[in-house]
């Protein structure tokens, strides 16, 4: 029975909730709008499935076509990320996250990672998060004038707290992270490196940013990013990561069944896969450039209307802005901009006087709004809009009816 029939209330919020991006800009830089394939995918009879552990060692009968699905999956993973081993069962990012602390920590070993303020990510030792509660956890930040990532500091850190893991990677960093560095410094203190690729994954697989590969000896990512998936979590092996511990697939595969989850999300896993097969396609690829193209071009313009730009810019698909000179909050001015149909999000700035509820920055991306075929033309208009409103929330009204006529010619992907 069609969901609209079987219940109407769902099926009138689902249909809303389209309305809603249809009708608006989506700028939170970890969101985008996936194909209908992939939602195809997702939504398909597989979600039915139990098939708890890996292909051909399923403790569940059933499970032929199932198994075909996970290998396809996994195959293609190693080959547009060109690594070793793949993990595609975890639930998410975290999950993914949570199975490497499982695959080679245990409880109060020392670990490293960005601290949240600075633009890490909750589970690189956040106090609040598992990451920080079960294990020592080193935070390392950025430099405090450039707002790069302080790789003295790192060093300096490492040397001291000989941690077990260090983590690269984060959520609101505009810059390309030095994997290099990162790894000359894990290799002296006999750390795991591992990247977290979740933002920057699309960038990565369509080739317009550097591969940790050769430097890592882990990757996870999320799915539904930059790369244009699902929601779904990786978790991958570099050659790396097997020269300096042979049994590291399988500790891994271990740490997230049984270690961490029971049966994998097939429906999912299947979707991963057509996302993959779509980030394999030159059309991805021209993708991933304009997605970097259009936020330097959005913090180009937002610089010229005196705009404070942390880093003083881009080098990826996310902009993060210190809105101190603009009198406003960050979280007033999410509210300011999604009344005129602009969604981004609230974020603390590094070394934010403000407390995170209400913190200083706002925080904005291209990956949805170029699946919609935006280009430079149109983040100069959308540059003069964010100008506008935050200049005069008075214009919120004149500027809504604009936005909403500008989507109308840029459809959500169907
Ligand atoms: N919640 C994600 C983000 O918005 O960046 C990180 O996991």
């Amino acid at each position: 029975m069609k969901l609209k029939k079987s219940d109407p209330q769902i099926a009138k919020l689902i249909k809303l909730e389209t309305q809603r991006q249809e009708d608006s800009l989506q700028m939170i830089p970890s969101e985008n709008h996936c194909s209908f394939a992939v939602r195809e995918a997702l939504g398909s009879i597989l979600t039915d499935k139990y098939a708890e552990g890996y292909p051909s060692k399923r403790y569940y009968g059933g499970n032929e076509f199932i198994d075909k699905v996970e290998n396809l999956a996994i195959e293609r993973v190693k080959k547009i990320f060109k690594v070793e081993h793949v993990n595609v069962q975890p639930h998410s990012g975290s999950p993914a996250n949570a199975g490497v602390y499982m695959a080679i920590c245990e409880p109060k070993d020392t670990i490293m990672g960005m601290a949240l303020q600075m633009g890490g990510h909750l589970t690189h030792g956040f106090k609040l998060s598992f990451s920080g509660k079960f294990f020592n956890a080193v935070q390392y930040g950025l430099d405090e004038k450039t707002h790069l990532i302080n790789y003295d500091e790192v060093e300096k850190l490492a040397k001291e707290h000989k941690p077990k893991l260090i983590w690269v990677g984060g959520s609101a960093y505009p810059r390309i992270f030095d994997w290099k560095k990162m790894g000359q410094v894990a290799d002296s203190v006999g750390a795991y490196l591992v990247a977290d690729i979740a933002h920057i994954a699309g960038l990565i697989a369509g080739g317009i940013h550097p591969s940790p590969v050769p430097f890592v000896h882990i990757i996870t990512t999320t799915t539904h990013k930059t790369l244009r998936g699902p929601r779904g979590g990786i978790i991958m092996v570099t050659k790396k990561g097997i020269e300096k511990d042979p049994d590291l697939p399988k500790k891994i595969d271990k740490a997230v069944f049984p270690g961490l989850q029971g049966g994998p999300h097939e429906n999912a896993i299947a979707a991963i896969a057509v996302c993959i097969k779509e980030a394999s396609t030159p059309a991805f690829k021209k993708y991933a450039a304009q997605v970097v193209k259009n936020a330097k071009t959005l913090a180009e313009e937002l610089t010229k209307y005196g705009f404070n730009l942390i880093s003083g810019g881009t080098e990826n698909h996310l902009i993060l802005i210190d809105l101190r000179n603009k009198n406003i909050t960050g979280a007033d001015a999410q509210n300011l901009l999604e009344k005129i149909g602009m969604s981004m999000n609230k974020n603390s700035i590094p070394y934010d006087p403000a407390p995170p509820f209400k913190p200083s920055g706002i925080r904005m991306g291209t990956p949805a709004i170029t699946t919609r075929g935006m280009k430079e033309k149109e983040m100069k208009q959308i540059a003069i809009w964010i100008n506008e409103v935050i200049s005069n929330p008075g214009a919120v009204k004149k500027i809504r009816e604009k936005i909403k006529k500008f989507c109308k010619k840029f459809p959500l992907p169907k």
